[in-house]
């Protein structure tokens, strides 16, 4: 008797305790949910969370009264686009036809001239200067400005699309390129946020926006390789924007990374000691295709890259945009791009 009331006595204190932590599962749960969905909404459950608030610049601000894009809308107080456009699909079907011409990628984007883009309704949130780092890759550059600008005439921006395409055949330096096109870009037009882009990653959803953010953006949350997972914990490659200031405040990309690697976490790194933090858009929307390929000759692997990565708060502030030295060969403004084709000399002995 006594055993079986102990008995009765724990398998009832044993359910009360289950269901109690049933109830804590369902509260935290429908929090978590709660929350979450203040920062989602609309078709695929997306709303304008923290990551797409716009970084509106002291700058902009003065700019307003005087900026080309007033003078083209004729006087006309034309209102700020919204932050996401109504034009926005999500998902996207991509499309990399083998048999594609860029005359056909011209028809099919008559708004474009000279390679910059502006909306016609509405004075865009922000001028987008993105930048390709280039050199032998014609076809995937044929595949991305095909899928890329589409994609940006539907967010509304006022944007150029610029190529810096490394002239000769000493190792490749995407960084030093991304510093020349952010330079030669601001001659141009006073660019308010720059986006640093592989030319082979094309974007899988439309809501993630090309704009700049109060912090760094890196837009590349997965890819199709890599089982659309984060690489690791401080990858900071393959698409990121940054603001004009942003970019000036940690001195740009060194120039000092030849061959493949470690760019993009030295980069990572200057973030880092200036007190800024990266931001991404979420899982579902921060999505790649990267167009398969191997690694290119003059791009070989760059073996110095962790002695170079170990004294980036040593040598930041003397090696990025104010010691970039290039020849600019020539400038051609294409009808879909600005191409910059640059001599960027080589590695020091
Ligand atoms: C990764 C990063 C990339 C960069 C690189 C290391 C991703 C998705 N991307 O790219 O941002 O950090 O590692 O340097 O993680 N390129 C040419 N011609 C060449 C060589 C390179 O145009 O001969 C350009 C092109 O824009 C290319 C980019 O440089 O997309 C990066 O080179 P990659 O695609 O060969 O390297 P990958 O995919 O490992
Ligand atoms: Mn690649």
């Amino acid at each position: 008797m006594g055993l079986n009331n102990t008995l009765g006595f724990l398998v009832c204190r044993l359910r009360i305790l289950l269901l109690m932590i049933l109830i804590i599962i369902i509260v935290a749960w429908t929090t978590m949910y709660l929350f979450e969905s203040t920062r989602y909404t609309s078709r695929h459950k997306i709303k304008a969370g923290t990551f797409w608030r716009v970084a509106v610049h002291e700058e902009k601000k003065e700019d307003k009264s005087k900026t080309a894009m007033e003078d083209t809308t004729k006087g006309l107080d034309v209102k700020t686009c919204p932050q996401l456009s109504t034009n926005l699909k999500g998902i996207l079907e991509l499309s990399f036809n083998p048999s594609l011409t860029i005359e056909e990628v011209q028809s099919k984007n008559p708004l474009v001239e000279n390679g910059v883009y502006q909306p016609e309704s509405c004075r865009a949130q922000q001028r987008v200067a993105i930048l390709i780092p280039h050199r032998n890759r014609e076809k995937h550059l044929l595949y991305l400005l095909d899928n890329l600008h589409p994609f940006l005439q539907r967010q509304q921006l006022e944007y150029g699309i610029y190529v810096i395409h490394q002239a000769g055949n000493m190792k490749f330096n995407r960084a030093k390129l991304l510093n020349i096109g952010y330079l030669e870009a601001l001659k141009e037009k006073k660019w308010d946020c720059f986006i640093f882009h592989d030319v082979d990653l094309v974007p899988e959803n439309d809501f993630n926006l090309y704009l700049c953010d109060s912090e760094p953006k890196h837009l590349v949350v997965g890819r199709n390789a890599t089982g659309y997972r984060l690489r690791y914990k401080g990858y900071f490659g393959g698409v990121s924007a940054m603001t004009r200031d942003q970019f000036a405040k940690v001195n740009g990309y060194s120039n000092n990374y030849w061959g493949w690697g470690g760019e993009d976490d030295d980069l990572r790194q200057r973030v880092v000691l200036q007190n800024m933090k990266v931001v991404r858009p979420f899982q579902d929307i921060g999505r790649y295709t990267m167009i398969f390929h191997k690694r290119d000759n003059g791009n070989e692997v760059n073996h110095k890259r962790m002695q170079l990565l170990d004294k980036v708060s040593k040598v930041w502030m003397a090696d990025g945009l104010n010691s970039c030295s290039y020849k600019l060969l020539s400038t051609e403004h294409n009808p879909l791009y600005i191409n910059f084709t640059v001599d960027i000399g080589g590695p020091d002995a």
